[in-house]
């Protein structure tokens, strides 16, 4: 019989729904050792989080997070709300004892995420970081293929990713919907929004980076401010792309902008081994692109991989061969791998500390970015 784990959570946006979703949802699906209880949601504006207690279930509401962290019947901590406040409410959750689920990226910078990453190991309490894109199981394939050995020597990491919402000028920064664009709020644009999921996977699937160079620009200089009703310069990188060398000799290229005309959200990735090489495109998520150069000669080509069978990662779990799932699956799998890491005393990856690599990277690229000079990671 599974147990119990309560949840809070602390926000109300986009990734508390698609958090919300796994916890309904895992127990259905994944033969996990826990089973979720909604049990407090939290928001300042008390009308919004009755509402989203409602549509989703929660049993309570909180108005002030402190409250809800220190609530003995809170087991678990989910913290969706913008990246400034993610420091000091993971170091309360962790001296109160609770486990936290942190939405990405980890922190503002790496200073703030080592504070994070040392509280929650000296806490000894379960955490992870929402980097969802691991679990799509045509990448955690890709993650197989390569551990196997099948690419060989890695050459090439590329990877990009794209949206074009913020090219109107007239768009404002700042405040519940648009904190993204507020620097104070973000600590930077795209590179830890959009690039931190593209070196998450990156670090994941093919090690450590050693050092990188990057350029990045703001096109809008003066937006509107939602809170202050003020014209205000824009602090955050509305594009960036960056070079790198992985410490296993690869060489890489990162990109991502929120100008890309017609792009909404386009993640790819392509990885090319002296044997094989993978693709893959979150737009066609459930296929996996590779090429062996092993095969046959005349029959050599890129396959593409419908990752929808009962022996595919985490395939087993949902409908019948063939039948495809999407984005929203991704937490529901990142979610079963955290409760059953917590029954066996393993961590899910990406945890604080696996997340803190990815937010040193991030410094480095925004660092790079300020003087156009290689920088060291961490
Ligand atoms: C930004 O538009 C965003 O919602 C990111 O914050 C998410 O992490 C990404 O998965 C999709 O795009």
């Amino acid at each position: 019989m599974a147990r119990t784990l309560n949840i809070g959570m602390i926000g109300y946006g986009f990734m508390a729904r698609a958090h919300s979703n796994a916890y309904s949802k895992v127990n259905h699906f994944f033969d996990v050792p826990y089973r979720p209880v909604l049990k407090a949601v939290c928001a300042r504006d008390e009308a919004k989080a009755k509402a989203f207690a409602a549509t989703w279930g929660y049993e309570s509401v909180e108005t002030d997070w402190r409250k809800l962290v220190a609530r003995k019947d809170i087991d678990a901590v989910d913290i969706c709300v913008p990246n400034n406040l993610h420091r000091e409410i993971a170091l309360a959750a962790a001296a109160a004892g609770k486990a936290i689920l942190c939405e990405k990226p980890l922190a503002m910078n790496s200073d703030e995420g080592a504070q994070m990453a040392a509280a929650v190991e000296a806490a000894g309490v379960a955490n992870m970081v929402w980097y969802n894109y691991r679990r799509i199981p045509a990448v955690t394939l890709a993650k197989k293929l390569i551990d196997e050995g099948r690419l060989g020597r890695v050459f090439h990491y590329r990877a990009v990713f794209l949206q074009d919402w913020t090219i109107s000028a007239d768009l404002p920064q700042g405040g519940t919907a648009l904190w993204r664009l507020d620097v104070a709020a973000a600590g930077s644009g795209v590179t830890g929004d959009l690039l931190a999921h593209c070196i998450d996977t990156a670090l994941w699937l093919n090690g450590g980076i050693d050092r990188v160079t990057a350029m990045t620009e703001t096109f809008v200089k003066e937006r509107k401010h939602n809170l202050t009703g003020k014209v205000e310069p824009v602090g955050i990188d509305d594009a960036c792309a960056f070079l790198a060398r992985f410490k296993n000799g690869s060489l890489a290229t990162f990109e991502s902008t929120r100008y890309a005309r017609g792009h909404k959200a386009l993640y790819t990735l392509e990885i090319n081994g002296d044997r094989a090489s993978i693709q893959w495109n979150l737009h066609d998520l459930h296929r996996l692109s590779y090429f062996d150069h092993r095969d046959e000669g005349t029959l050599r080509g890129w396959r593409s991989i419908h990752v929808t069978d009962g022996d595919h990662p985490y395939m087993g779990r949902w409908w019948v061969p063939g039948l495809q799932i999407g984005y929203e699956h991704s937490f529901v799998h990142q979610l079963a791998d955290f409760l059953d890491g917590l029954a066996n005393d393993q961590a899910a990856s990406p945890t604080f500390r696996d997340a803190l690599e990815t937010q040193k990277v991030c410094d480095a690229v925004l660092e790079s970015g300020r003087t156009a000079q290689w920088v060291a990671v961490g």
